[in-house]
């Protein structure tokens, strides 16, 4: 993903730092003093200018990353928030850009061109301190977004479910990754990518932060990861259920969250019931990461799932 390429946001002292140095010595060539003094403000402001524009560049369009990133930036900081900061660089830059040339210029045509340089450099520091929460905001999200995983395009299965009733336990025995397993709630709050390789029966899986069935405005960021996994990435979602109850909630209350997904989404939702050395559910698929009892069925039946839906894709007309 793009993000991994964005690199670190300066302070606005680091841009005013790197702007003075890099006018010094453009200043140092100049014979003339007057000339000297006009060409350090134009260098300043050219300076800030360009990284200002380098900074917005580094940062993909929004517009253009994939609905699930999108959705992870808006849930995570606002899309609102995300362009005000943005647009506060962009107005900086501008303000440089449109500005810079008539402050060169009235340093060159003042009586003490030493002393108009100090003010109209101040101005220039003065605007891009201004936006300096805004640059520090830009590198917290940005030291954020480097590290979301890479979902890649091929079969996905998201893993989803009620809080601990064992979605990491799984992802962890039939793929790459390694996320963590613990008998509280809550324990992955993010998105998990690992891939199974496993021949012909490779495909991705998405591990997800537990889901609790409540309405939409009361679910936190956390949920609203797993949520946005759910819609955007998923082929198949694989909905998990404890019905040892173990977990901590009442089978009604996961069985209600099925339902929900299965309303949200048009792929196909498989329900399994975890933890079967507990408790075994007749009806269900019944599986158990503890003993690996069932494991073997639930990955056949996904890879049937993609089988099912790679036939489908042949069969769509161009
Ligand atoms: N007895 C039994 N315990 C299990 C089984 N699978 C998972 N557990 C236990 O259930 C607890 C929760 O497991 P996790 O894999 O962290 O559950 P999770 O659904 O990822 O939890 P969150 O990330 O909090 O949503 C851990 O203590 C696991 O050891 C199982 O098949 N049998
Ligand atoms: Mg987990």
């Amino acid at each position: 993903m793009e993000f991994e390429k964005i690199p670190t946001v300066p302070t606005a002292d680091e841009i005013l730092d790197r702007s003075f140095r890099r006018a010094a010595s453009k200043m140092r060539l100049k014979r003339n003093k007057d000339r000297a003094n006009e060409e350090f403000v134009r260098a300043v402001s050219n300076g800030i200018h360009d990284r200002l524009v380098q900074i917005i560049r580094s940062f993909p369009d929004l517009n253009e990353v994939p609905p699930f990133y999108r959705d992870i930036v808006d849930i995570m900081w606002g899309m609102d928030r995300v362009k005000k900061s943005l647009g506060a660089v962009g107005w900086a830059a501008r303000w440089a850009r449109n500005h810079g040339p008539g402050l060169a210029y009235q340093t060159r045509k003042a009586e003490t061109p030493s002393v108009i340089r100090k003010r109209t450099v101040a101005r220039l520091s003065s605007v891009v301190h201004q936006i300096d929460d805004e640059l520090r905001f830009l590198n917290d999200m940005r030291n954020v977004l480097r590290k979301l995983p890479h979902v890649s395009d091929e079969f996905t299965v998201v893993v989803a479910g009620y809080p601990n009733v064992g979605k990491s336990s799984f992802i962890r025995m039939v793929s790459s990754a390694t996320p963590e397993v613990a008998s509280y709630p809550f324990t992955t709050k993010g998105i998990i990518v690992g891939h199974r390789y496993a021949g012909s029966d490779r495909m991705q899986f998405i591990d997800t932060p537990g889901l609790l069935d409540r309405p939409a405005p009361e679910r936190n960021v956390i949920e609203r990861q797993a949520l946005t996994a759910i819609i955007n990435l998923a082929d198949v979602v694989l909905c998990m259920l404890d019905v040892s109850e173990h977990c901590g909630y009442p089978i009604e209350e996961q069985v209600r969250l099925v339902h929900e997904i299965e309303q949200m989404v048009s792929v196909p939702v498989i329900t399994v019931v975890n933890k079967s050395d507990l408790v075994y559910f007749d009806g269900y698929l019944n599986m158990s990461t503890e003993t690996g009892e069932g494991i073997d069925e639930v990955l056949d039946t996904l890879i049937n799932v993609r089988k099912r839906s790679e036939k489908q894709g042949e069969t769509i007309p161009c």
